[in-house]
């Protein structure tokens, strides 16, 4: 393993697949705080992993749904940052000189979608949609807080955030898709994730066994730090543009800014 962006700029230069995951950390900058990062003012008590299961919400449905939707709000007035955009221009990259691209997300977010990435799997779902417990039926939700928690169904059912709680099965076709992404790259990049999170870490392990390249970005060592190719020690933020520039040079190809977020 050697810390050299030039090495891996020049393999995403050359790659004719290129599959990312991203997590957490990625929003970092955006001022999201990243999953493991401790709670903040009324919610210090609480530990997310706690409140991320479908018991914690069998359990305490408000306290669930109002953590979440909080959440959401949040996010509604948060910007995608430089390494949000510096995917979405890789995958224009990508698309204009016939390279296959794939971003997966593990987070909830859609601020790479805010970003300009088109084609985005999420992982782990989304904050923006929410479903109901008893009858299924999901709704996009961008408007403001809700009135009451948790929100309830015109079936009178309790209705839930559309993400992935811990002991809940991922979206087959998305995991698949994923899988497939990560086994056929010739360079996957994992952005800002703790990477102990299975199955998503486990898309980084398949990468390797299949004889992918592998670039890690994060300020902190994972537990694959000494098993990829090159480990870029710092914020998304500032090495993915960098990465971007090094492959492709500082081209036009103005960033778009979607507004919304949701
Ligand atoms: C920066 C930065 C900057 C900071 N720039 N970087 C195998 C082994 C062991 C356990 C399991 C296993 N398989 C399954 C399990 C159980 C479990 C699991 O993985 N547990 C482990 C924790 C031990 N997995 C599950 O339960 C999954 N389901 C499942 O397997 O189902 C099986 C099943 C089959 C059939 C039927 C039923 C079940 C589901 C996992 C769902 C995870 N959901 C969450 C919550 C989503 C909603 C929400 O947001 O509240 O997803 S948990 C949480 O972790 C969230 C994240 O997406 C996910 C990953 O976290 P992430 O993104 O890595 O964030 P952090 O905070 O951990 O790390 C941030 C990183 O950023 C750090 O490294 C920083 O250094 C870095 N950083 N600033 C770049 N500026
Ligand atoms: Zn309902």
């Amino acid at each position: 393993m050697v810390d050299s962006s030039d090495q891996a700029a020049g393999r995403l230069r050359e790659a004719k697949r290129v599959t990312v995951l991203t997590g957490a950390g990625i929003s970092a900058e955006s001022g999201i705080a990243t999953f493991r990062d401790a709670m903040t003012g009324l919610w210090s008590q609480f530990n997310p992993a706690d409140l991320a299961t479908p018991e914690a919400f069998r359990r305490d449905p408000e306290l669930v749904s109002r953590w979440y939707d909080e959440r959401r709000l949040q996010v509604a007035g948060c910007r995608p940052n430089d390494g949000h955009l510096a995917l979405a221009r890789m995958e224009r990259i990508a698309g204009a000189r016939g390279v296959k691209f794939t971003l997966i997300t593990q987070n909830v977010d859609r601020l790479h979608q805010a970003a300009g990435s088109q084609s985005v799997i999420e992982l782990h779902g989304t904050l923006w949609v929410w479903r109901c417990v008893d009858c299924g039926k999901e709704a996009e939700e961008t408007g403001p807080a809700f009135s009451e928690y948790p929100p309830t169904c015109i079936c009178g059912g309790s209705r839930r955030p559309g993400v992935v709680w811990f002991g809940e099965g991922l979206n087959w076709r998305d995991l698949s898709a994923a899988g497939v992404a990560a086994k056929a790259c010739d360079l996957l990049i994992s952005v800002g994730t703790s990477s102990v999170v299975y199955p998503a870490a486990r898309l980084i392990e398949d990468a390797i066994a299949a004889g992918a390249k592998v670039l890690e970005v994060n300020p902190n060592p994972t537990p694959f730090s000494d098993e990829v190719d090159w480990s870029i020690r710092g914020k998304s933020g500032e090495v993915l543009p960098r990465l971007v520039e090094e492959a492709f040079g500082n081209g036009v190809d103005a960033h778009r800014i979607d507004s919304s977020a949701g």
